[in-house]
């Protein structure tokens, strides 16, 4: 467990758009063999969720939430070095390509279920942001992928999530993958209204999908 003080600093440096001190956090506790999830989930998403709140409450504007995103960005690829480290060699265990819906660029979340699932030995064929539907219903059958997920954070591009479900149903290839959704606004529902194979709620519940999808 990593101590709860250093857990409050990170949340705070990062709420505090302090880049400098959010990468000493993240470098340190990593160095000292702490767990990359575990500062990620108790400490960094929940600050990056207190600064959507405050931006959501006009408390903090848009350059701000800028700063505290490319820090996030920054602890996020520190930790995601790290998870890449813990995956060694395993036996591969299905391949799935993951996107950020077309016009939404949050990808924060998206990267980290990216090194989460590759450091199981999941294959993953990472298709980027701001992705549309034809180009990924495209990479998905270039790659053989067996899952296709994808990530909406805005209210506005949930949609994308629906229309790769018609897509995939118009081009004859809905059961030749199964879909996984995600993103803070999605939830169980939304993937039951659209058609979707799954929701996960995080990177770990991503990975159990996985699992349980291709039952491996
Ligand atoms: C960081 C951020 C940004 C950054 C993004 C940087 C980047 N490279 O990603 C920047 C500054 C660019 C940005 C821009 C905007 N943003 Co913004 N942003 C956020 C913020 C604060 C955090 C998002 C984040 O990174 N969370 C941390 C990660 C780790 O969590 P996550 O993304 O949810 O992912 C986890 C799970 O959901 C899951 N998951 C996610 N995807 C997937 C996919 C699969 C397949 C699976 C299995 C799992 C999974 O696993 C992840 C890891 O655990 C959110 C607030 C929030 N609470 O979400 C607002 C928020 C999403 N943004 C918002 C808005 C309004 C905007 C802008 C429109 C602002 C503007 N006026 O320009 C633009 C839109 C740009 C665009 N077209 O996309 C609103 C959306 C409101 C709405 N109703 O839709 C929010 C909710 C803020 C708010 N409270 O108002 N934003």
């Amino acid at each position: 467990m990593i101590d709860k003080d250093i857990i409050a600093q990170a949340k705070k440096q990062l709420v505090d758009q302090n880049k400098e001190k959010v990468l000493e956090i993240a470098n340190n506790v990593i160095a000292d063999g702490g767990d990359p999830l575990e500062l990620m989930d108790r400490a960094f998403i929940p600050g990056i969720n207190k600064v959507g709140d405050l931006f959501g409450r006009g408390q903090l504007f848009l350059p701000e939430l800028m700063v505290a995103a490319d820090a996030m960005q920054a602890a996020t690829d520190v930790i995601n070095v790290a998870l890449a480290k813990m995956g060694g060699k395993q036996e591969k265990k299905g391949k799935v390509a993951l996107a950020t819906v077309k016009g939404d660029v949050h990808d924060i979340g998206k990267c980290i279920v990216v090194s989460l699932m590759r450091a199981n030995g999941i294959t993953v064929f990472d298709l980027g942001r701001d992705v549309d539907t034809d180009t990924i219903v495209e990479q998905a059958v270039k790659e053989d992928v067996d899952i296709i997920g994808t990530s909406a954070l805005l209210t506005t591009t949930m949609g994308q999530q629906k229309k790769l479900e018609q897509a995939l149903k118009s081009a004859g290839l809905r059961d030749r993958f199964k879909t996984m959704v995600g993103g803070a606004p999605v939830t169980g529902r939304w993937a039951a209204r659209i058609g979707a194979d799954a929701y996960a709620e995080d990177a770990q519940d991503g990975v159990m999908k996985v699992k349980e999808l291709l039952a491996v």
